[in-house]
Formats: C-alpha cells, sequence, structure tokens
C-alpha cells in the first residue's frame, strides 16, 4: 500500500462553492445526483480537477452541461482526474451505491434498516465523487427523497428550508447548511426515529431548536444527553465566548457506528453509547462517557468545523484541542478543586495505560504525523489525548488568561479556514508576545520524554537545587530528538507537610512554581529554604513525560499524606503501590514467596478511612495501577506473573484492611433516588472498590454483600459493579446471577455488551469460553459495540488468558482479525493493535506472537488498515 507523507501537501487544484446533492433512497440502489460549482485555485499550480471515489458505480458526468465519455477523463484506484478543465467549471455527477451491502460503516450504510452516513475521515468519496479532502469547503444544499412509511424522518446539516410528498408512498426534505464545510461533516439521516425536543434561548437571546433522535422504545433514556448539550451550550458561551451559529442542533444515536461520535455540521450522529442513559441500564462511568461526549462533539462546532484541518496530519488541531475543552467542560461541571483533581487523575491513568505504550511501540507517531498508509489508523490516544495535553500546557505555560487571548486571536484570524497546529501555534506565541518556536518539537518528534530529576539541599546556604536532564527514546523514523519545552510545577513540603513558600532568582512564586525546561539539562535554585524539603514534582501533571526521580519509601509516604496538591498526593500511592507489584512480580516468576508490607498497608487503610478527603479521591489513591501499566516497567513481561502480584496484593489488601474496608462499604452506601452528580458516583466508586477488595480476599462476608448488593441493586453501576465481583471471586452465585442479569436485560443492547465484556475480561475465561460466547445467539460480529465487547476486551482486557502458554489466544487474535477485516477494516485493525508490544514478552511468547502476526500479514486480501498496523509491529 502506498504511504502519504506530510511533505507532499499541495493546495487542491480547484475550489468547491456550491454542492447540490439528491439522494434517492434505496437500501440495495441509492441514486445520487451531485452538482458541484468549482473554479481553478489561484494558489496551485495544477491543472486538472481531481475527485475522489470508492465502491461507486458511475452513471453520468457532466462538465458545463457537456456529457464527459471515458476518454475525457481517467480513473486510477480511487482518483478521477479530468485534464484541460476551464477555470470555471460546473459538473454534474450521478452515481449508484449500495447502503445495505456496506459492513464498513464508512460512507453511506444501514443499520436496523435506517440510513446513517460516516464520512470522517473519508467516507464521503463513498457517496459520491468529490474533492475529499478537508481544506475544500463548500456551501451544502441536500435534497432526502424516501419512501415515507419506512423513512419518515429526513435528516441533514443545517435547516430545514422544505419538505413535502412525492406520491407513490415517497416524500422529500430539502436541507441547506449555511456554513461551508468540508466533505467530511457531511451528514444524512433516513429513518424511523422519535425525538426528544427543546427550544433553548443562547446567550445572544436567539431561540435553538434542541433534538435528540433515538429508536421508538428509547426515549426513556435521552434526558441525560439533552442536558449535557445544553450544559454544553451554554459552558461554551461562557468560558469561550463561543456560540451556536445554527437555529437548529440536532443529536442522532445509531447502534452500528465505528467511533463514539461525529461531529457533522448540525447532525451529530452518536454511537448509543453515548446518548442511550437512564439509571436502570447506564453506570456512573457511562453518564460521565455522555457528558464528555456529547460537550465534545458540540465544542467542535467551533474547534474542527468553523475553523478546520488543512489536512489529515493535522487531526490534533481539532481533536487535540477539542478533547481539551471536554476535559475543562467535565471538570467544571463537577465544579469543586477536588472533583477536578480526581478527573485529572483519570486523565493521567488514560495516558499511562495507553498513550505511553503506543508512544513507545511499533505505531509511535508526533502528535501531527509525518506519514500514514490509512489515516483511520491515526484516530489514536496520542493524536486525540497526547494532543490534549499539548494544549493544556501552552494554558500552564500561558495562564488561563494567555490562553484565552490565543483562542481569541486565533478565532479572528482563523474563522472559515482550514488550517493548521502551526497556525494555533502562533496565535497563542502571538496574542502573548512569546516565542514558542520550540513547543513545536510536541508536535513533531514522537516518544515520551523522560525528565530525570536530582536534588541538592545547601544547609549552610539554605538553597535547595532541583536539576532536570531530558531525553526521549528514539522511535519508528525518529532517532534524534531534541529537547522539548517542558512546564515543569514543583512544590517543596516542609517535615509538617506544608508546602514551603517558594522563591527563585528572589523572586517569590507562591507554592506552586512552573519551571520551563527548554535544554537538556538545566538547574533551578530555591531561596531561603529553611529545612531539606521533600518535592513534589510534575504537579497537576503538568506535562505528558516520564518523571525519573528516585524517590524513597518516606518521602513518599509524607507526600501520600501530605501533598496539597491533590494529583501528585495520587502519584505518590501509585509509585509505593507499583515499588512492591514489581518485586511481587519478580518474586512470582521464580514461585518464591509472596510478602506485602505492613507500611504500604497502613498507609493505604489510613487514607480509606480519612472521610475528609472526597469518596472519589480515596477510590482513586486505593486503585492500584492495571497489570498493562506495571507490564510497561518491566523488561521481559510474562503476564502470569503480573497477575498472580497483583491478585495477591489485592487479596492482601482485602483480608488485612477488612474492617476498614467494612465500615468504609457501609458508610458509601448512596440509598434513595440514584443521582449520577460526582458525590454521590464518587461515593458509589469507592464502596465498590471495597467490595472489589473483600471479594478478592474470598472474604465470606464480602461475598455475601456481593450477592445482596446484586440481588438488591437499585441502579446498574452497583449492579454491575457486585457481578463484577462475583465474576472475579469465583463466588457460587456468580453463574446464576449472570443469567438473571442478561434475561433481566435481553431488550437493551448496551446492558447485554457489559455481560458480554463482564465476562471476557474475567481471568476464568478462556479461549474455548470466549468462542462459547461468540456463539451466543446475542453475538453479532457486525455490530462493533458487540465484537468490542467481547472480542477486544478479551484480547486487549484479559492479559492472562490473552497470552495464555499454548498460543491459544494470539490463534483467536489473527482468526478474528482476518474475518473481522473483510466486514470492517476500521474495528478489525483496532483489535490489531492488542499485539502492539509483543517485542517485549517472553521468548516463547514472542514467537507465538510473532507466528500469528505473520499469519496476519500473510493474507492475501487485506485491508491497507490492517496492512499497515500489522506490517509496522513487524517492521
Ligand atoms: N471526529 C471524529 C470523532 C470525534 O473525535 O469527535
Ligand atoms: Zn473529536
Amino acid at each position: 500500500p502506498q504511504t502519504i507523507y506530510r511533505k507532499d501537501y499541495t493546495p487542491p487544484s480547484y475550489l468547491v462553492d456550491t454542492v447540490e446533492l439528491g439522494f434517492d433512497l434505496d437500501p440495495a440502489r441509492t441514486i445520487v445526483a451531485n452538482r458541484m460549482t468549482m473554479r481553478r485555485n489561484p494558489d496551485s499550480a495544477q491543472r486538472e480537477i481531481e475527485l475522489y471515489g470508492e465502491n461507486l458505480e458511475l452513471v453520468a458526468l457532466r462538465m458545463n452541461g457537456n456529457t464527459l465519455g471515458t476518454q475525457d477523463y481517467r480513473i486510477e484506484g480511487s482518483l478521477l482526474t479530468i485534464p484541460d478543465t476551464p477555470d470555471e467549471v460546473t459538473l454534474e455527477i450521478e452515481t449508484i451505491c449500495a447502503p445495505e451491502l456496506n459492513t464498513t460503516l464508512n460512507g453511506l450504510y444501514t443499520s436496523n434498516g435506517n440510513f446513517y452516513t460516516q464520512c470522517e475521515a473519508e467516507g464521503f468519496r463513498a457517496i459520491t465523487f468529490f474533492p475529499d479532502r478537508p481544506d475544500v469547503m463548500a456551501v451544502f444544499t441536500v435534497m432526502l427523497r424516501a419512501d415515507k412509511e419506512k423513512y419518515p424522518v429526513l435528516l441533514s446539516n443545517g435547516n430545514l428550508v422544505e419538505e413535502g410528498e412525492l406520491g407513490d408512498g415517497r416524500h422529500y426534505a430539502k436541507w441547506e447548511d449555511p456554513f461551508k464545510k468540508p466533505s467530511y461533516l457531511f451528514a444524512l439521516v433516513a429513518a424511523s426515529l422519535v425525538c426528544q425536543e427543546e427550544t433553548f434561548r443562547l446567550a445572544d437571546g436567539r431561540d435553538a431548536l434542541l433534538q435528540v433522535w433515538v429508536e421508538e422504545g428509547n426515549l426513556d433514556k435521552t434526558d441525560y444527553a439533552m442536558q449535557s448539550l445544553k450544559n454544553s451550550i451554554r459552558w461554551d458561551e461562557e468560558r469561550w465566548g463561543l456560540e451556536l451559529d445554527l437555529d437548529r442542533f440536532m443529536i442522532v444515536a445509531v447502534s452500528d457506528f465505528n467511533m463514539g461520535a461525529m461531529e457533522n455540521k448540525g447532525l451529530n450522529i452518536f454511537n448509543t453509547k453515548f446518548v442511550l442513559a437512564n439509571p436502570r441500564v447506564a453506570t456512573d462511568i457511562d453518564f460521565q462517557g455522555i457528558e464528555a461526549v456529547v460537550g465534545h462533539e458540540y465544542f467542535h462546532n467551533w474547534t474542527g468545523n468553523r475553523v478546520t484541518c488543512r489536512d489529515w496530519f493535522q487531526l490534533s488541531l481539532k481533536e487535540g484541542l477539542t478533547v481539551f475543552r471536554d476535559q475543562e467542560f467535565s471538570a467544571d461541571m463537577i465544579g469543586t478543586e477536588s472533583g477536578r483533581a480526581v478527573g485529572r487523575i483519570d486523565q493521567v491513568r488514560t495516558l499511562r495505560q495507553a498513550q505511553f505504550p503506543e508512544d513507545a511501540g511499533p505505531m509511535a507517531h508526533p502528535v501531527r504525523p509525518d506519514s500514514f498508509v490509512e489515516i483511520n489508523n491515526f484516530y489514536t490516544v496520542t493524536v486525540y489525548e497526547k494532543g490534549a495535553e499539548v494544549v493544556r500546557m501552552y494554558q500552564t505555560l500561558l495562564g488561563r488568561e494567555g490562553f484565552r487571548k490565543g483562542m481569541d486571536l486565533y478565532f479572528e484570524r482563523h474563522d472559515g479556514q482550514a488550517v493548521t497546529v502551526d497556525d494555533f501555534r502562533l496565535a497563542m506565541a502571538d496574542a502573548n508576545g512569546r516565542d514558542l518556536t520550540l513547543f513545536d518539537r510536541w508536535y513533531s518528534q514522537a516518544g515520551t520524554p523522560v525528565v530525570r530529576a536530582e536534588t541538592r539541599y545547601d544547609e549552610l546556604a539554605k538553597t535547595y537545587t532541583l536539576t532536570f536532564m531530558q531525553s526521549c527514546p528514539a522511535t519508528p523514523g525518529q532517532t534524534r530528538k531534541f529537547p522539548f519545552h517542558i512546564p515543569i510545577a514543583v512544590g517543596l513540603l516542609g517535615a509538617d507537610g506544608r508546602d514551603m513558600p517558594l522563591r527563585i532568582n528572589g523572586e517569590e512564586k507562591g507554592n506552586t512554581a512552573v519551571l520551563e525546561l527548554t535544554e537538556s539539562e538545566q538547574s533551578f535554585v530555591f531561596e531561603n529554604v529553611l529545612e531539606q524539603p521533600t518535592p513534589s514534582i510534575l504537579r497537576d501533571f503538568s506535562a505528558p513525560i516520564i518523571l525519573d526521580f528516585n524517590y524513597g519509601d518516606a518521602d513518599l509516604l509524607h507526600l501520600f499524606s501530605h501533598d496539597s496538591d491533590a494529583v501528585n498526593r495520587w502519584e505518590a500511592g501509585q509509585r509505593l503501590a507499583m515499588g512492591r507489584l514489581l518485586k511481587l512480580t519478580g518474586e512470582a516468576g521464580v514461585d518464591a514467596p509472596l510478602n506485602l508490607d505492613d507500611t504500604f498497608l497502613m498507609a493505604l487503610g489510613k487514607m480509606l478511612s480519612d472521610e475528609t478527603l472526597d469518596p472519589s479521591f480515596r477510590e482513586q489513591a486505593l486503585l492500584l495501577p492495571s497489570e498493562g501499566m506495571v507490564a510497561e516497567q518491566i523488561e521481559v513481561v510474562n503476564p502470569l506473573s503480573i497477575h498472580l502480584a497483583r491478585q495477591f496484593m489485592r487479596a492482601n489488601i482485602g483480608a488485612r484492611l477488612r474492617t476498614e474496608l467494612l465500615a468504609q462499604y457501609a458508610a458509601n452506601a448512596t440509598p434513595g433516588e440514584y443521582s449520577p452528580d460526582a458525590l454521590s458516583s464518587g461515593k458509589r466508586a469507592l464502596k465498590n472498590l471495597c467490595l472489589a477488595y473483600l471479594t478478592a480476599a474470598q472474604d465470606e462476608e464480602g461475598l455475601a454483600l456481593a450477592q445482596r448488593q446484586f440481588d438488591e441493586a437499585g441502579n446498574m453501576t452497583d449492579r454491575v459493579a457486585a457481578l463484577s465481583a462475583l465474576i472475579h471471586a469465583r463466588a457460587p452465585g456468580a453463574d446464576a446471577s449472570l443469567q438473571r442479569f442478561y434475561d433481566e436485560f435481553e431488550d437493551e443492547p448496551l446492558v447485554i455488551d457489559k455481560w458480554f465484556a463482564m465476562q471476557a475480561s474475567a481471568a476464568t475465561t478462556d479461549v474455548p469460553a470466549v468462542r462459547g460466547l461468540m456463539r451466543h445467539a446475542a453475538f453479532n460480529l457486525r455490530n462493533p459495540n458487540r465484537a468490542r465487547s467481547l472480542i477486544s476486551s478479551f484480547c486487549a482486557g484479559n492479559p492472562v488468558q490473552f497470552h495464555a502458554p499454548d498460543g491459544s489466544g494470539y490463534a483467536f487474535w489473527a482468526e478474528q482479525v482476518i474475518t473481522l477485516d473483510a466486514l470492517n477494516p476500521q474495528v478489525a485493525s483496532r483489535l490489531a493493535r492488542a499485539m502492539d508490544r509483543w517485542r517485549r514478552y517472553t521468548p516463547e511468547l514472542q514467537e507465538q506472537m510473532k507466528k500469528a502476526l505473520q499469519q496476519v500479514a500473510g493474507q492475501q486480501r487485506l485491508s491497507n488498515d490492517v496492512r499497515e498496523v500489522v506490517g509496522k509491529a513487524l517492521a
């Protein structure tokens, strides 16, 4: 397959001013008429019109009224080229496609008999021939025609301008989007749906119509999405001065969807997972996800749609920025400092769990990649979450006000344009009179920087010197790295646990100083330091780096008890736990007896029972690093040793902190009506973690509590937590409870996804058991949520069984990647990433993983998506 390089970017040869699309919708044979007015781009040296089209039957092509024959144009792969074209052109193109045969869920497809589209990144070319690239922005008018009984609802972007009957049972609707947009933001829905709607007064006094569309039977699950949408609109007005620019804003939920959701202009299409919720079927985490994703897609209206990307290498321009915005939104919705910190801890966990491994593996790429084979493979944690960290660092370096000035300038300069991450960086720099040249390296260099810290206290001079040395490991295609511009927030704790006032070069810095690293080695001298301090480095996780500092246990215990920065307080606990997990893993690997020290357990116990702290924070502080995170710290990974070590630790916590766990289980009950607010969900999280530890220890009372909680649960959060605890503890009631759960929620697909996922990730579920679940009547490989709930949960979330010594997990993986690839390359390619880190396992496992990778790579017919992933893994 062909690699596309960022350096090869050239402007489009033609610009499109207007597009009129006519759809005669039929599942087997949809006719698309496309009429577009185009003009030569003065910025292009190219003379030809270039259009992209895939899986389309070309029926007619007319230029300025004249029909073109096959001698007038060329088609090579997906590129249609018309040479010798005049400066101004009207093209009329008629094509046919078959939505019901489209299992890729890219372009126009059917789901439960309804029509939906997904065009980002390059799905529009499966709908009609078009210069399908984000820097071609046009004004769209869309006419939809379909059977009225089957598809009573006809939606597209922008405003509804006309609708009516066509006779013979068909009807039509005409939509106009007043804003020019790239083709990836086009959408249509033709379906039998119902909606919750509301008019909402915008800050400027206009009324907007808000709608949440779902399949019949789901209207009892739309309140939270609607509320989240209203909160998002209000928040964007208040925090950034950004208003909704349309009269109508629609969200449509569809159960077959590759991504989480899509920000099509005025017509967001969502995976049902991020719309449908009520206490009976959705967990606290689901509610949080809905708020975040509804916010995310809404915020794209400015960061993505009004200002879009020049090319797909710039994807993080909109994604990193919009993730940052949705993170800030969620934090502001909680509204407390400790709630904000807990959200930040979740973000750090995601980075370490998923992004750091990506940055250290075969698919490592800069936030702004230099090349790709398949752009769909670059909707990654690096582009999204590391991209959000990069945006956050601007705010850390410039302050909140300075960052806002940069955002204002960015919109002032670039509204209506397709731009680059350089443009964003320059807006930030110019608005603040700062030179941010070096900051570009966060976009251009892959890999997680490692910052080693050393300290020296001079008792006589009363100075404390912090020296930092930064480096960054080589990544594919990038051997040499240059120093990054890294903000490191630092505090110093005295022996009494309080923050010391900080002074550097005679300047008072308050309790937290943001130090700026720009060189490979730099020292900072704190003055007037009256006693040897304990350093709290990288407060609030001020940069996406690995901090290499040799903390002793005493320092960590001190920070765990006292650090005023909640993120670093949590971090101290994680370091204490990680040290012990690594030691236990080593011991488990040689069958040595396992022991866990009292000091650590006492610190955990004290934290658990400290009721001055939010339950949600205590839950975070007690949650151990995952098996995957432990694996990242080890040179030669044996997943079984890690699992045994971590299980030993969990069981020990359960047994030796039994009294405290039972007490906190009782103290954090949330009687009364369910509410997904931060305090209640934090209490449930802590309570359910207590339950997980007690059952991990096979505590009889704990097991009885889990069964009772399952039997009596009034909400899905408590029900799933109890059932998971029963399954993982192999409790006698686990099987019967699983069956009851299934029977009760058989008609709720999102709950049945949980049912599959819980079983897939249990260490007792081996490959034959997964195959058994695949034969279950409710399993369906074509539905991405369902496929992921079983297959991905097993391959990526059940390390012990996936890495079974007999290689059965890898053989299963290869088989599923190959089967899925023929249906849906995007889903297959995600699953293929489960092998990213294969070179880090024991030689025996490596050999079998390599064999499985080679088996996939050796397939004749393979999508570019999967070929790129396995090819890079084997390279
Ligand atoms: N743009 C693809 C889905 C999302 O990031 O919102
Ligand atoms: Zn996004």
